[in-house]
């Protein structure tokens, strides 16, 4: 099971939490409790309900009975509520891990097969080694283009080229979804293509973990993409917390940008546009896209879903269709929740770049994903925890938000350490 292997210091803290909740269940019904190393809130009681409806960003620590969060250990439940809300109102239903899942590792390439319920389908993606010996920490790239391979390989990371498409296609109408995981969730689930991508990232960490490490390690993934394949890499970075490191690059809306804020924000694509360019996002989220105060959620809570797990956003601020001050809209809301966490120096943000193509490969970007898959990957050096905000944006926390950052006890749960020392006092967005 993928709980049991090892994992990156600062999550041993939440997994032990999860152990002792797991001994607790299985004392009081005799039987195993399954922890779900996905995700760690798995077990939590979400009460019914939804919160009122907001033009500003919904407080990520309120939960859903009007009750702040006090305590570190307290974020588990209610990241729980965040994600069964995003879930319900914006990606769709991310289902748990199916059936059956088997699946072979090369150096050259990773087999997935699926089955569920009687349907089956599979996958393959490609591997490319870096130097050295392994077993290598691994980089899924969604699609291909805009992420930067080189330094992820010189850096020690294997590159894992993952078709999403082979997963969920786009060009269909959302009543007759296709890819693997609608073959076997079936063509009119309400669930959209990132969603499908995540969960199919989810299988590949799957397959590694089952082949026994030899080539890769299950112990240290990340996962990256560009534009609607960074939309992609966002999702599959909060819904699954054995992903310990996402990196999503000029993601736009539906992507990192907050959805409230992009909505008022001067070129930047439409909520409507972004909901029925292809199926990207789930059905339920077609009732939000002239009303995004009605949501539930805003993408600074699922950036937060991420904490205190190692998160580096990178924005595109010469396309205005990119939306990237409300990506930093997002990524200053979802800080706040990492620094609560006393995790603060694990998120980073780069928007000061110079080539306004999208998807460029750029020189700006390649020391901090070095440092990045070092010290979440590679587990050396320390966490970078910076916010380079390009001047040719006006993203303002503080215009979206009446809520405060709240002083959390921290009870040991919180998932803080960042291998570097001190990473509670600095405030990330001011850096
Ligand atoms: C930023 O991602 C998308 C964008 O949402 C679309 O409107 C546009 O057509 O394509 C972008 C993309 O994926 O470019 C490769």
């Amino acid at each position: 099971m993928r709980f049991h292997r090892p994992r990156p210091r600062w999550a041993a803290a939440a997994a032990a939490a999860v152990l002792s909740l797991a001994a607790v269940l299985s004392s009081q019904t005799g039987a195993a409790a399954q922890a779900d190393p996905e995700d760690g809130g798995a077990d939590c009681a979400v009460a019914p309900g939804r919160p009122a409806s907001t033009a500003l960003l919904p407080d990520p620590f309120t939960r859903l009975d009007g009750t702040r969060i006090t305590r570190t250990s307290e974020w588990r439940c209610r990241r729980a509520e965040i994600r069964e809300l995003a879930e319900t109102a914006v990606y769709g239903q991310k289902p748990p891990k199916p059936g059956s899942v088997t699946g072979t590792v090369s150096r050259t390439g990773i087999t997935v097969n699926v089955s569920h319920q009687g349907r089956s389908a599979s996958f393959t993606a490609s591997v490319d080694l870096p130097g050295g010996t392994g077993p290598f920490p691994a980089v899924v790239v969604l699609g291909g283009t805009g992420a930067d391979t080189a330094t992820i390989k010189s850096s020690g990371a294997a590159v894992i080229n993952l078709d999403p498409y082979a997963i969920g296609r786009e060009g269909t109408p959302r009543s007759n979804k296709q890819g693997a995981f609608y073959t076997l969730y079936g063509s009119s689930s309400s669930t959209g293509l990132l969603m499908a991508w995540s969960w199919g990232v989810s299988r590949v960490i799957d397959v590694i973990e089952q082949s026994g490490g030899g080539v890769l390690r299950a112990d240290a993934t990340g996962v990256t993409g560009c534009s609607r394949f960074g939309k992609g890499a966002f999702v599959a970075g909060a819904f699954d917390e054995c992903v310990d490191l996402t990196m999503p690059i000029e993601s736009g809306t539906g992507g990192v940008p907050a959805f409230r804020s992009a909505a008022r924000e001067s070129g930047a694509q439409p909520l409507s546009s972004a909901y029925s360019e292809q199926p990207w996002l789930g059905d339920a989220f077609g009732s939000y896209t002239g009303n995004p105060a009605a949501l539930p959620v805003d993408t600074h809570q699922i950036v937060a879903m991420v904490a205190p797990r190692g998160l580096f956003i990178m924005e595109n601020p010469h396309v205005d269709w990119l939306g990237a001050t409300s990506g930093s809209v997002a990524a200053r809301g979802g800080a706040e929740v990492y620094r609560a966490l006393g995790a603060g120096q694990n998120i980073s943000y780069w928007s000061d770049v110079q080539d306004g193509t999208h998807c460029a490969s750029r020189s700006e970007w390649s020391g901090p994903l070095r440092q990045h898959i070092q010290r979440f990957l590679l587990g050396s050096g320390s966490a970078p925890g910076v916010f380079r905000v390009s001047p040719r944006e006006s993203g303002d926390l503080s215009a979206w938000r009446t809520w405060q950052t709240p002083t959390l006890t921290d009870d040991g749960t919180g998932g803080g350490d960042n291998g570097g020392g001190d990473n509670g006092g600095g405030d990330p967005v001011g850096a």
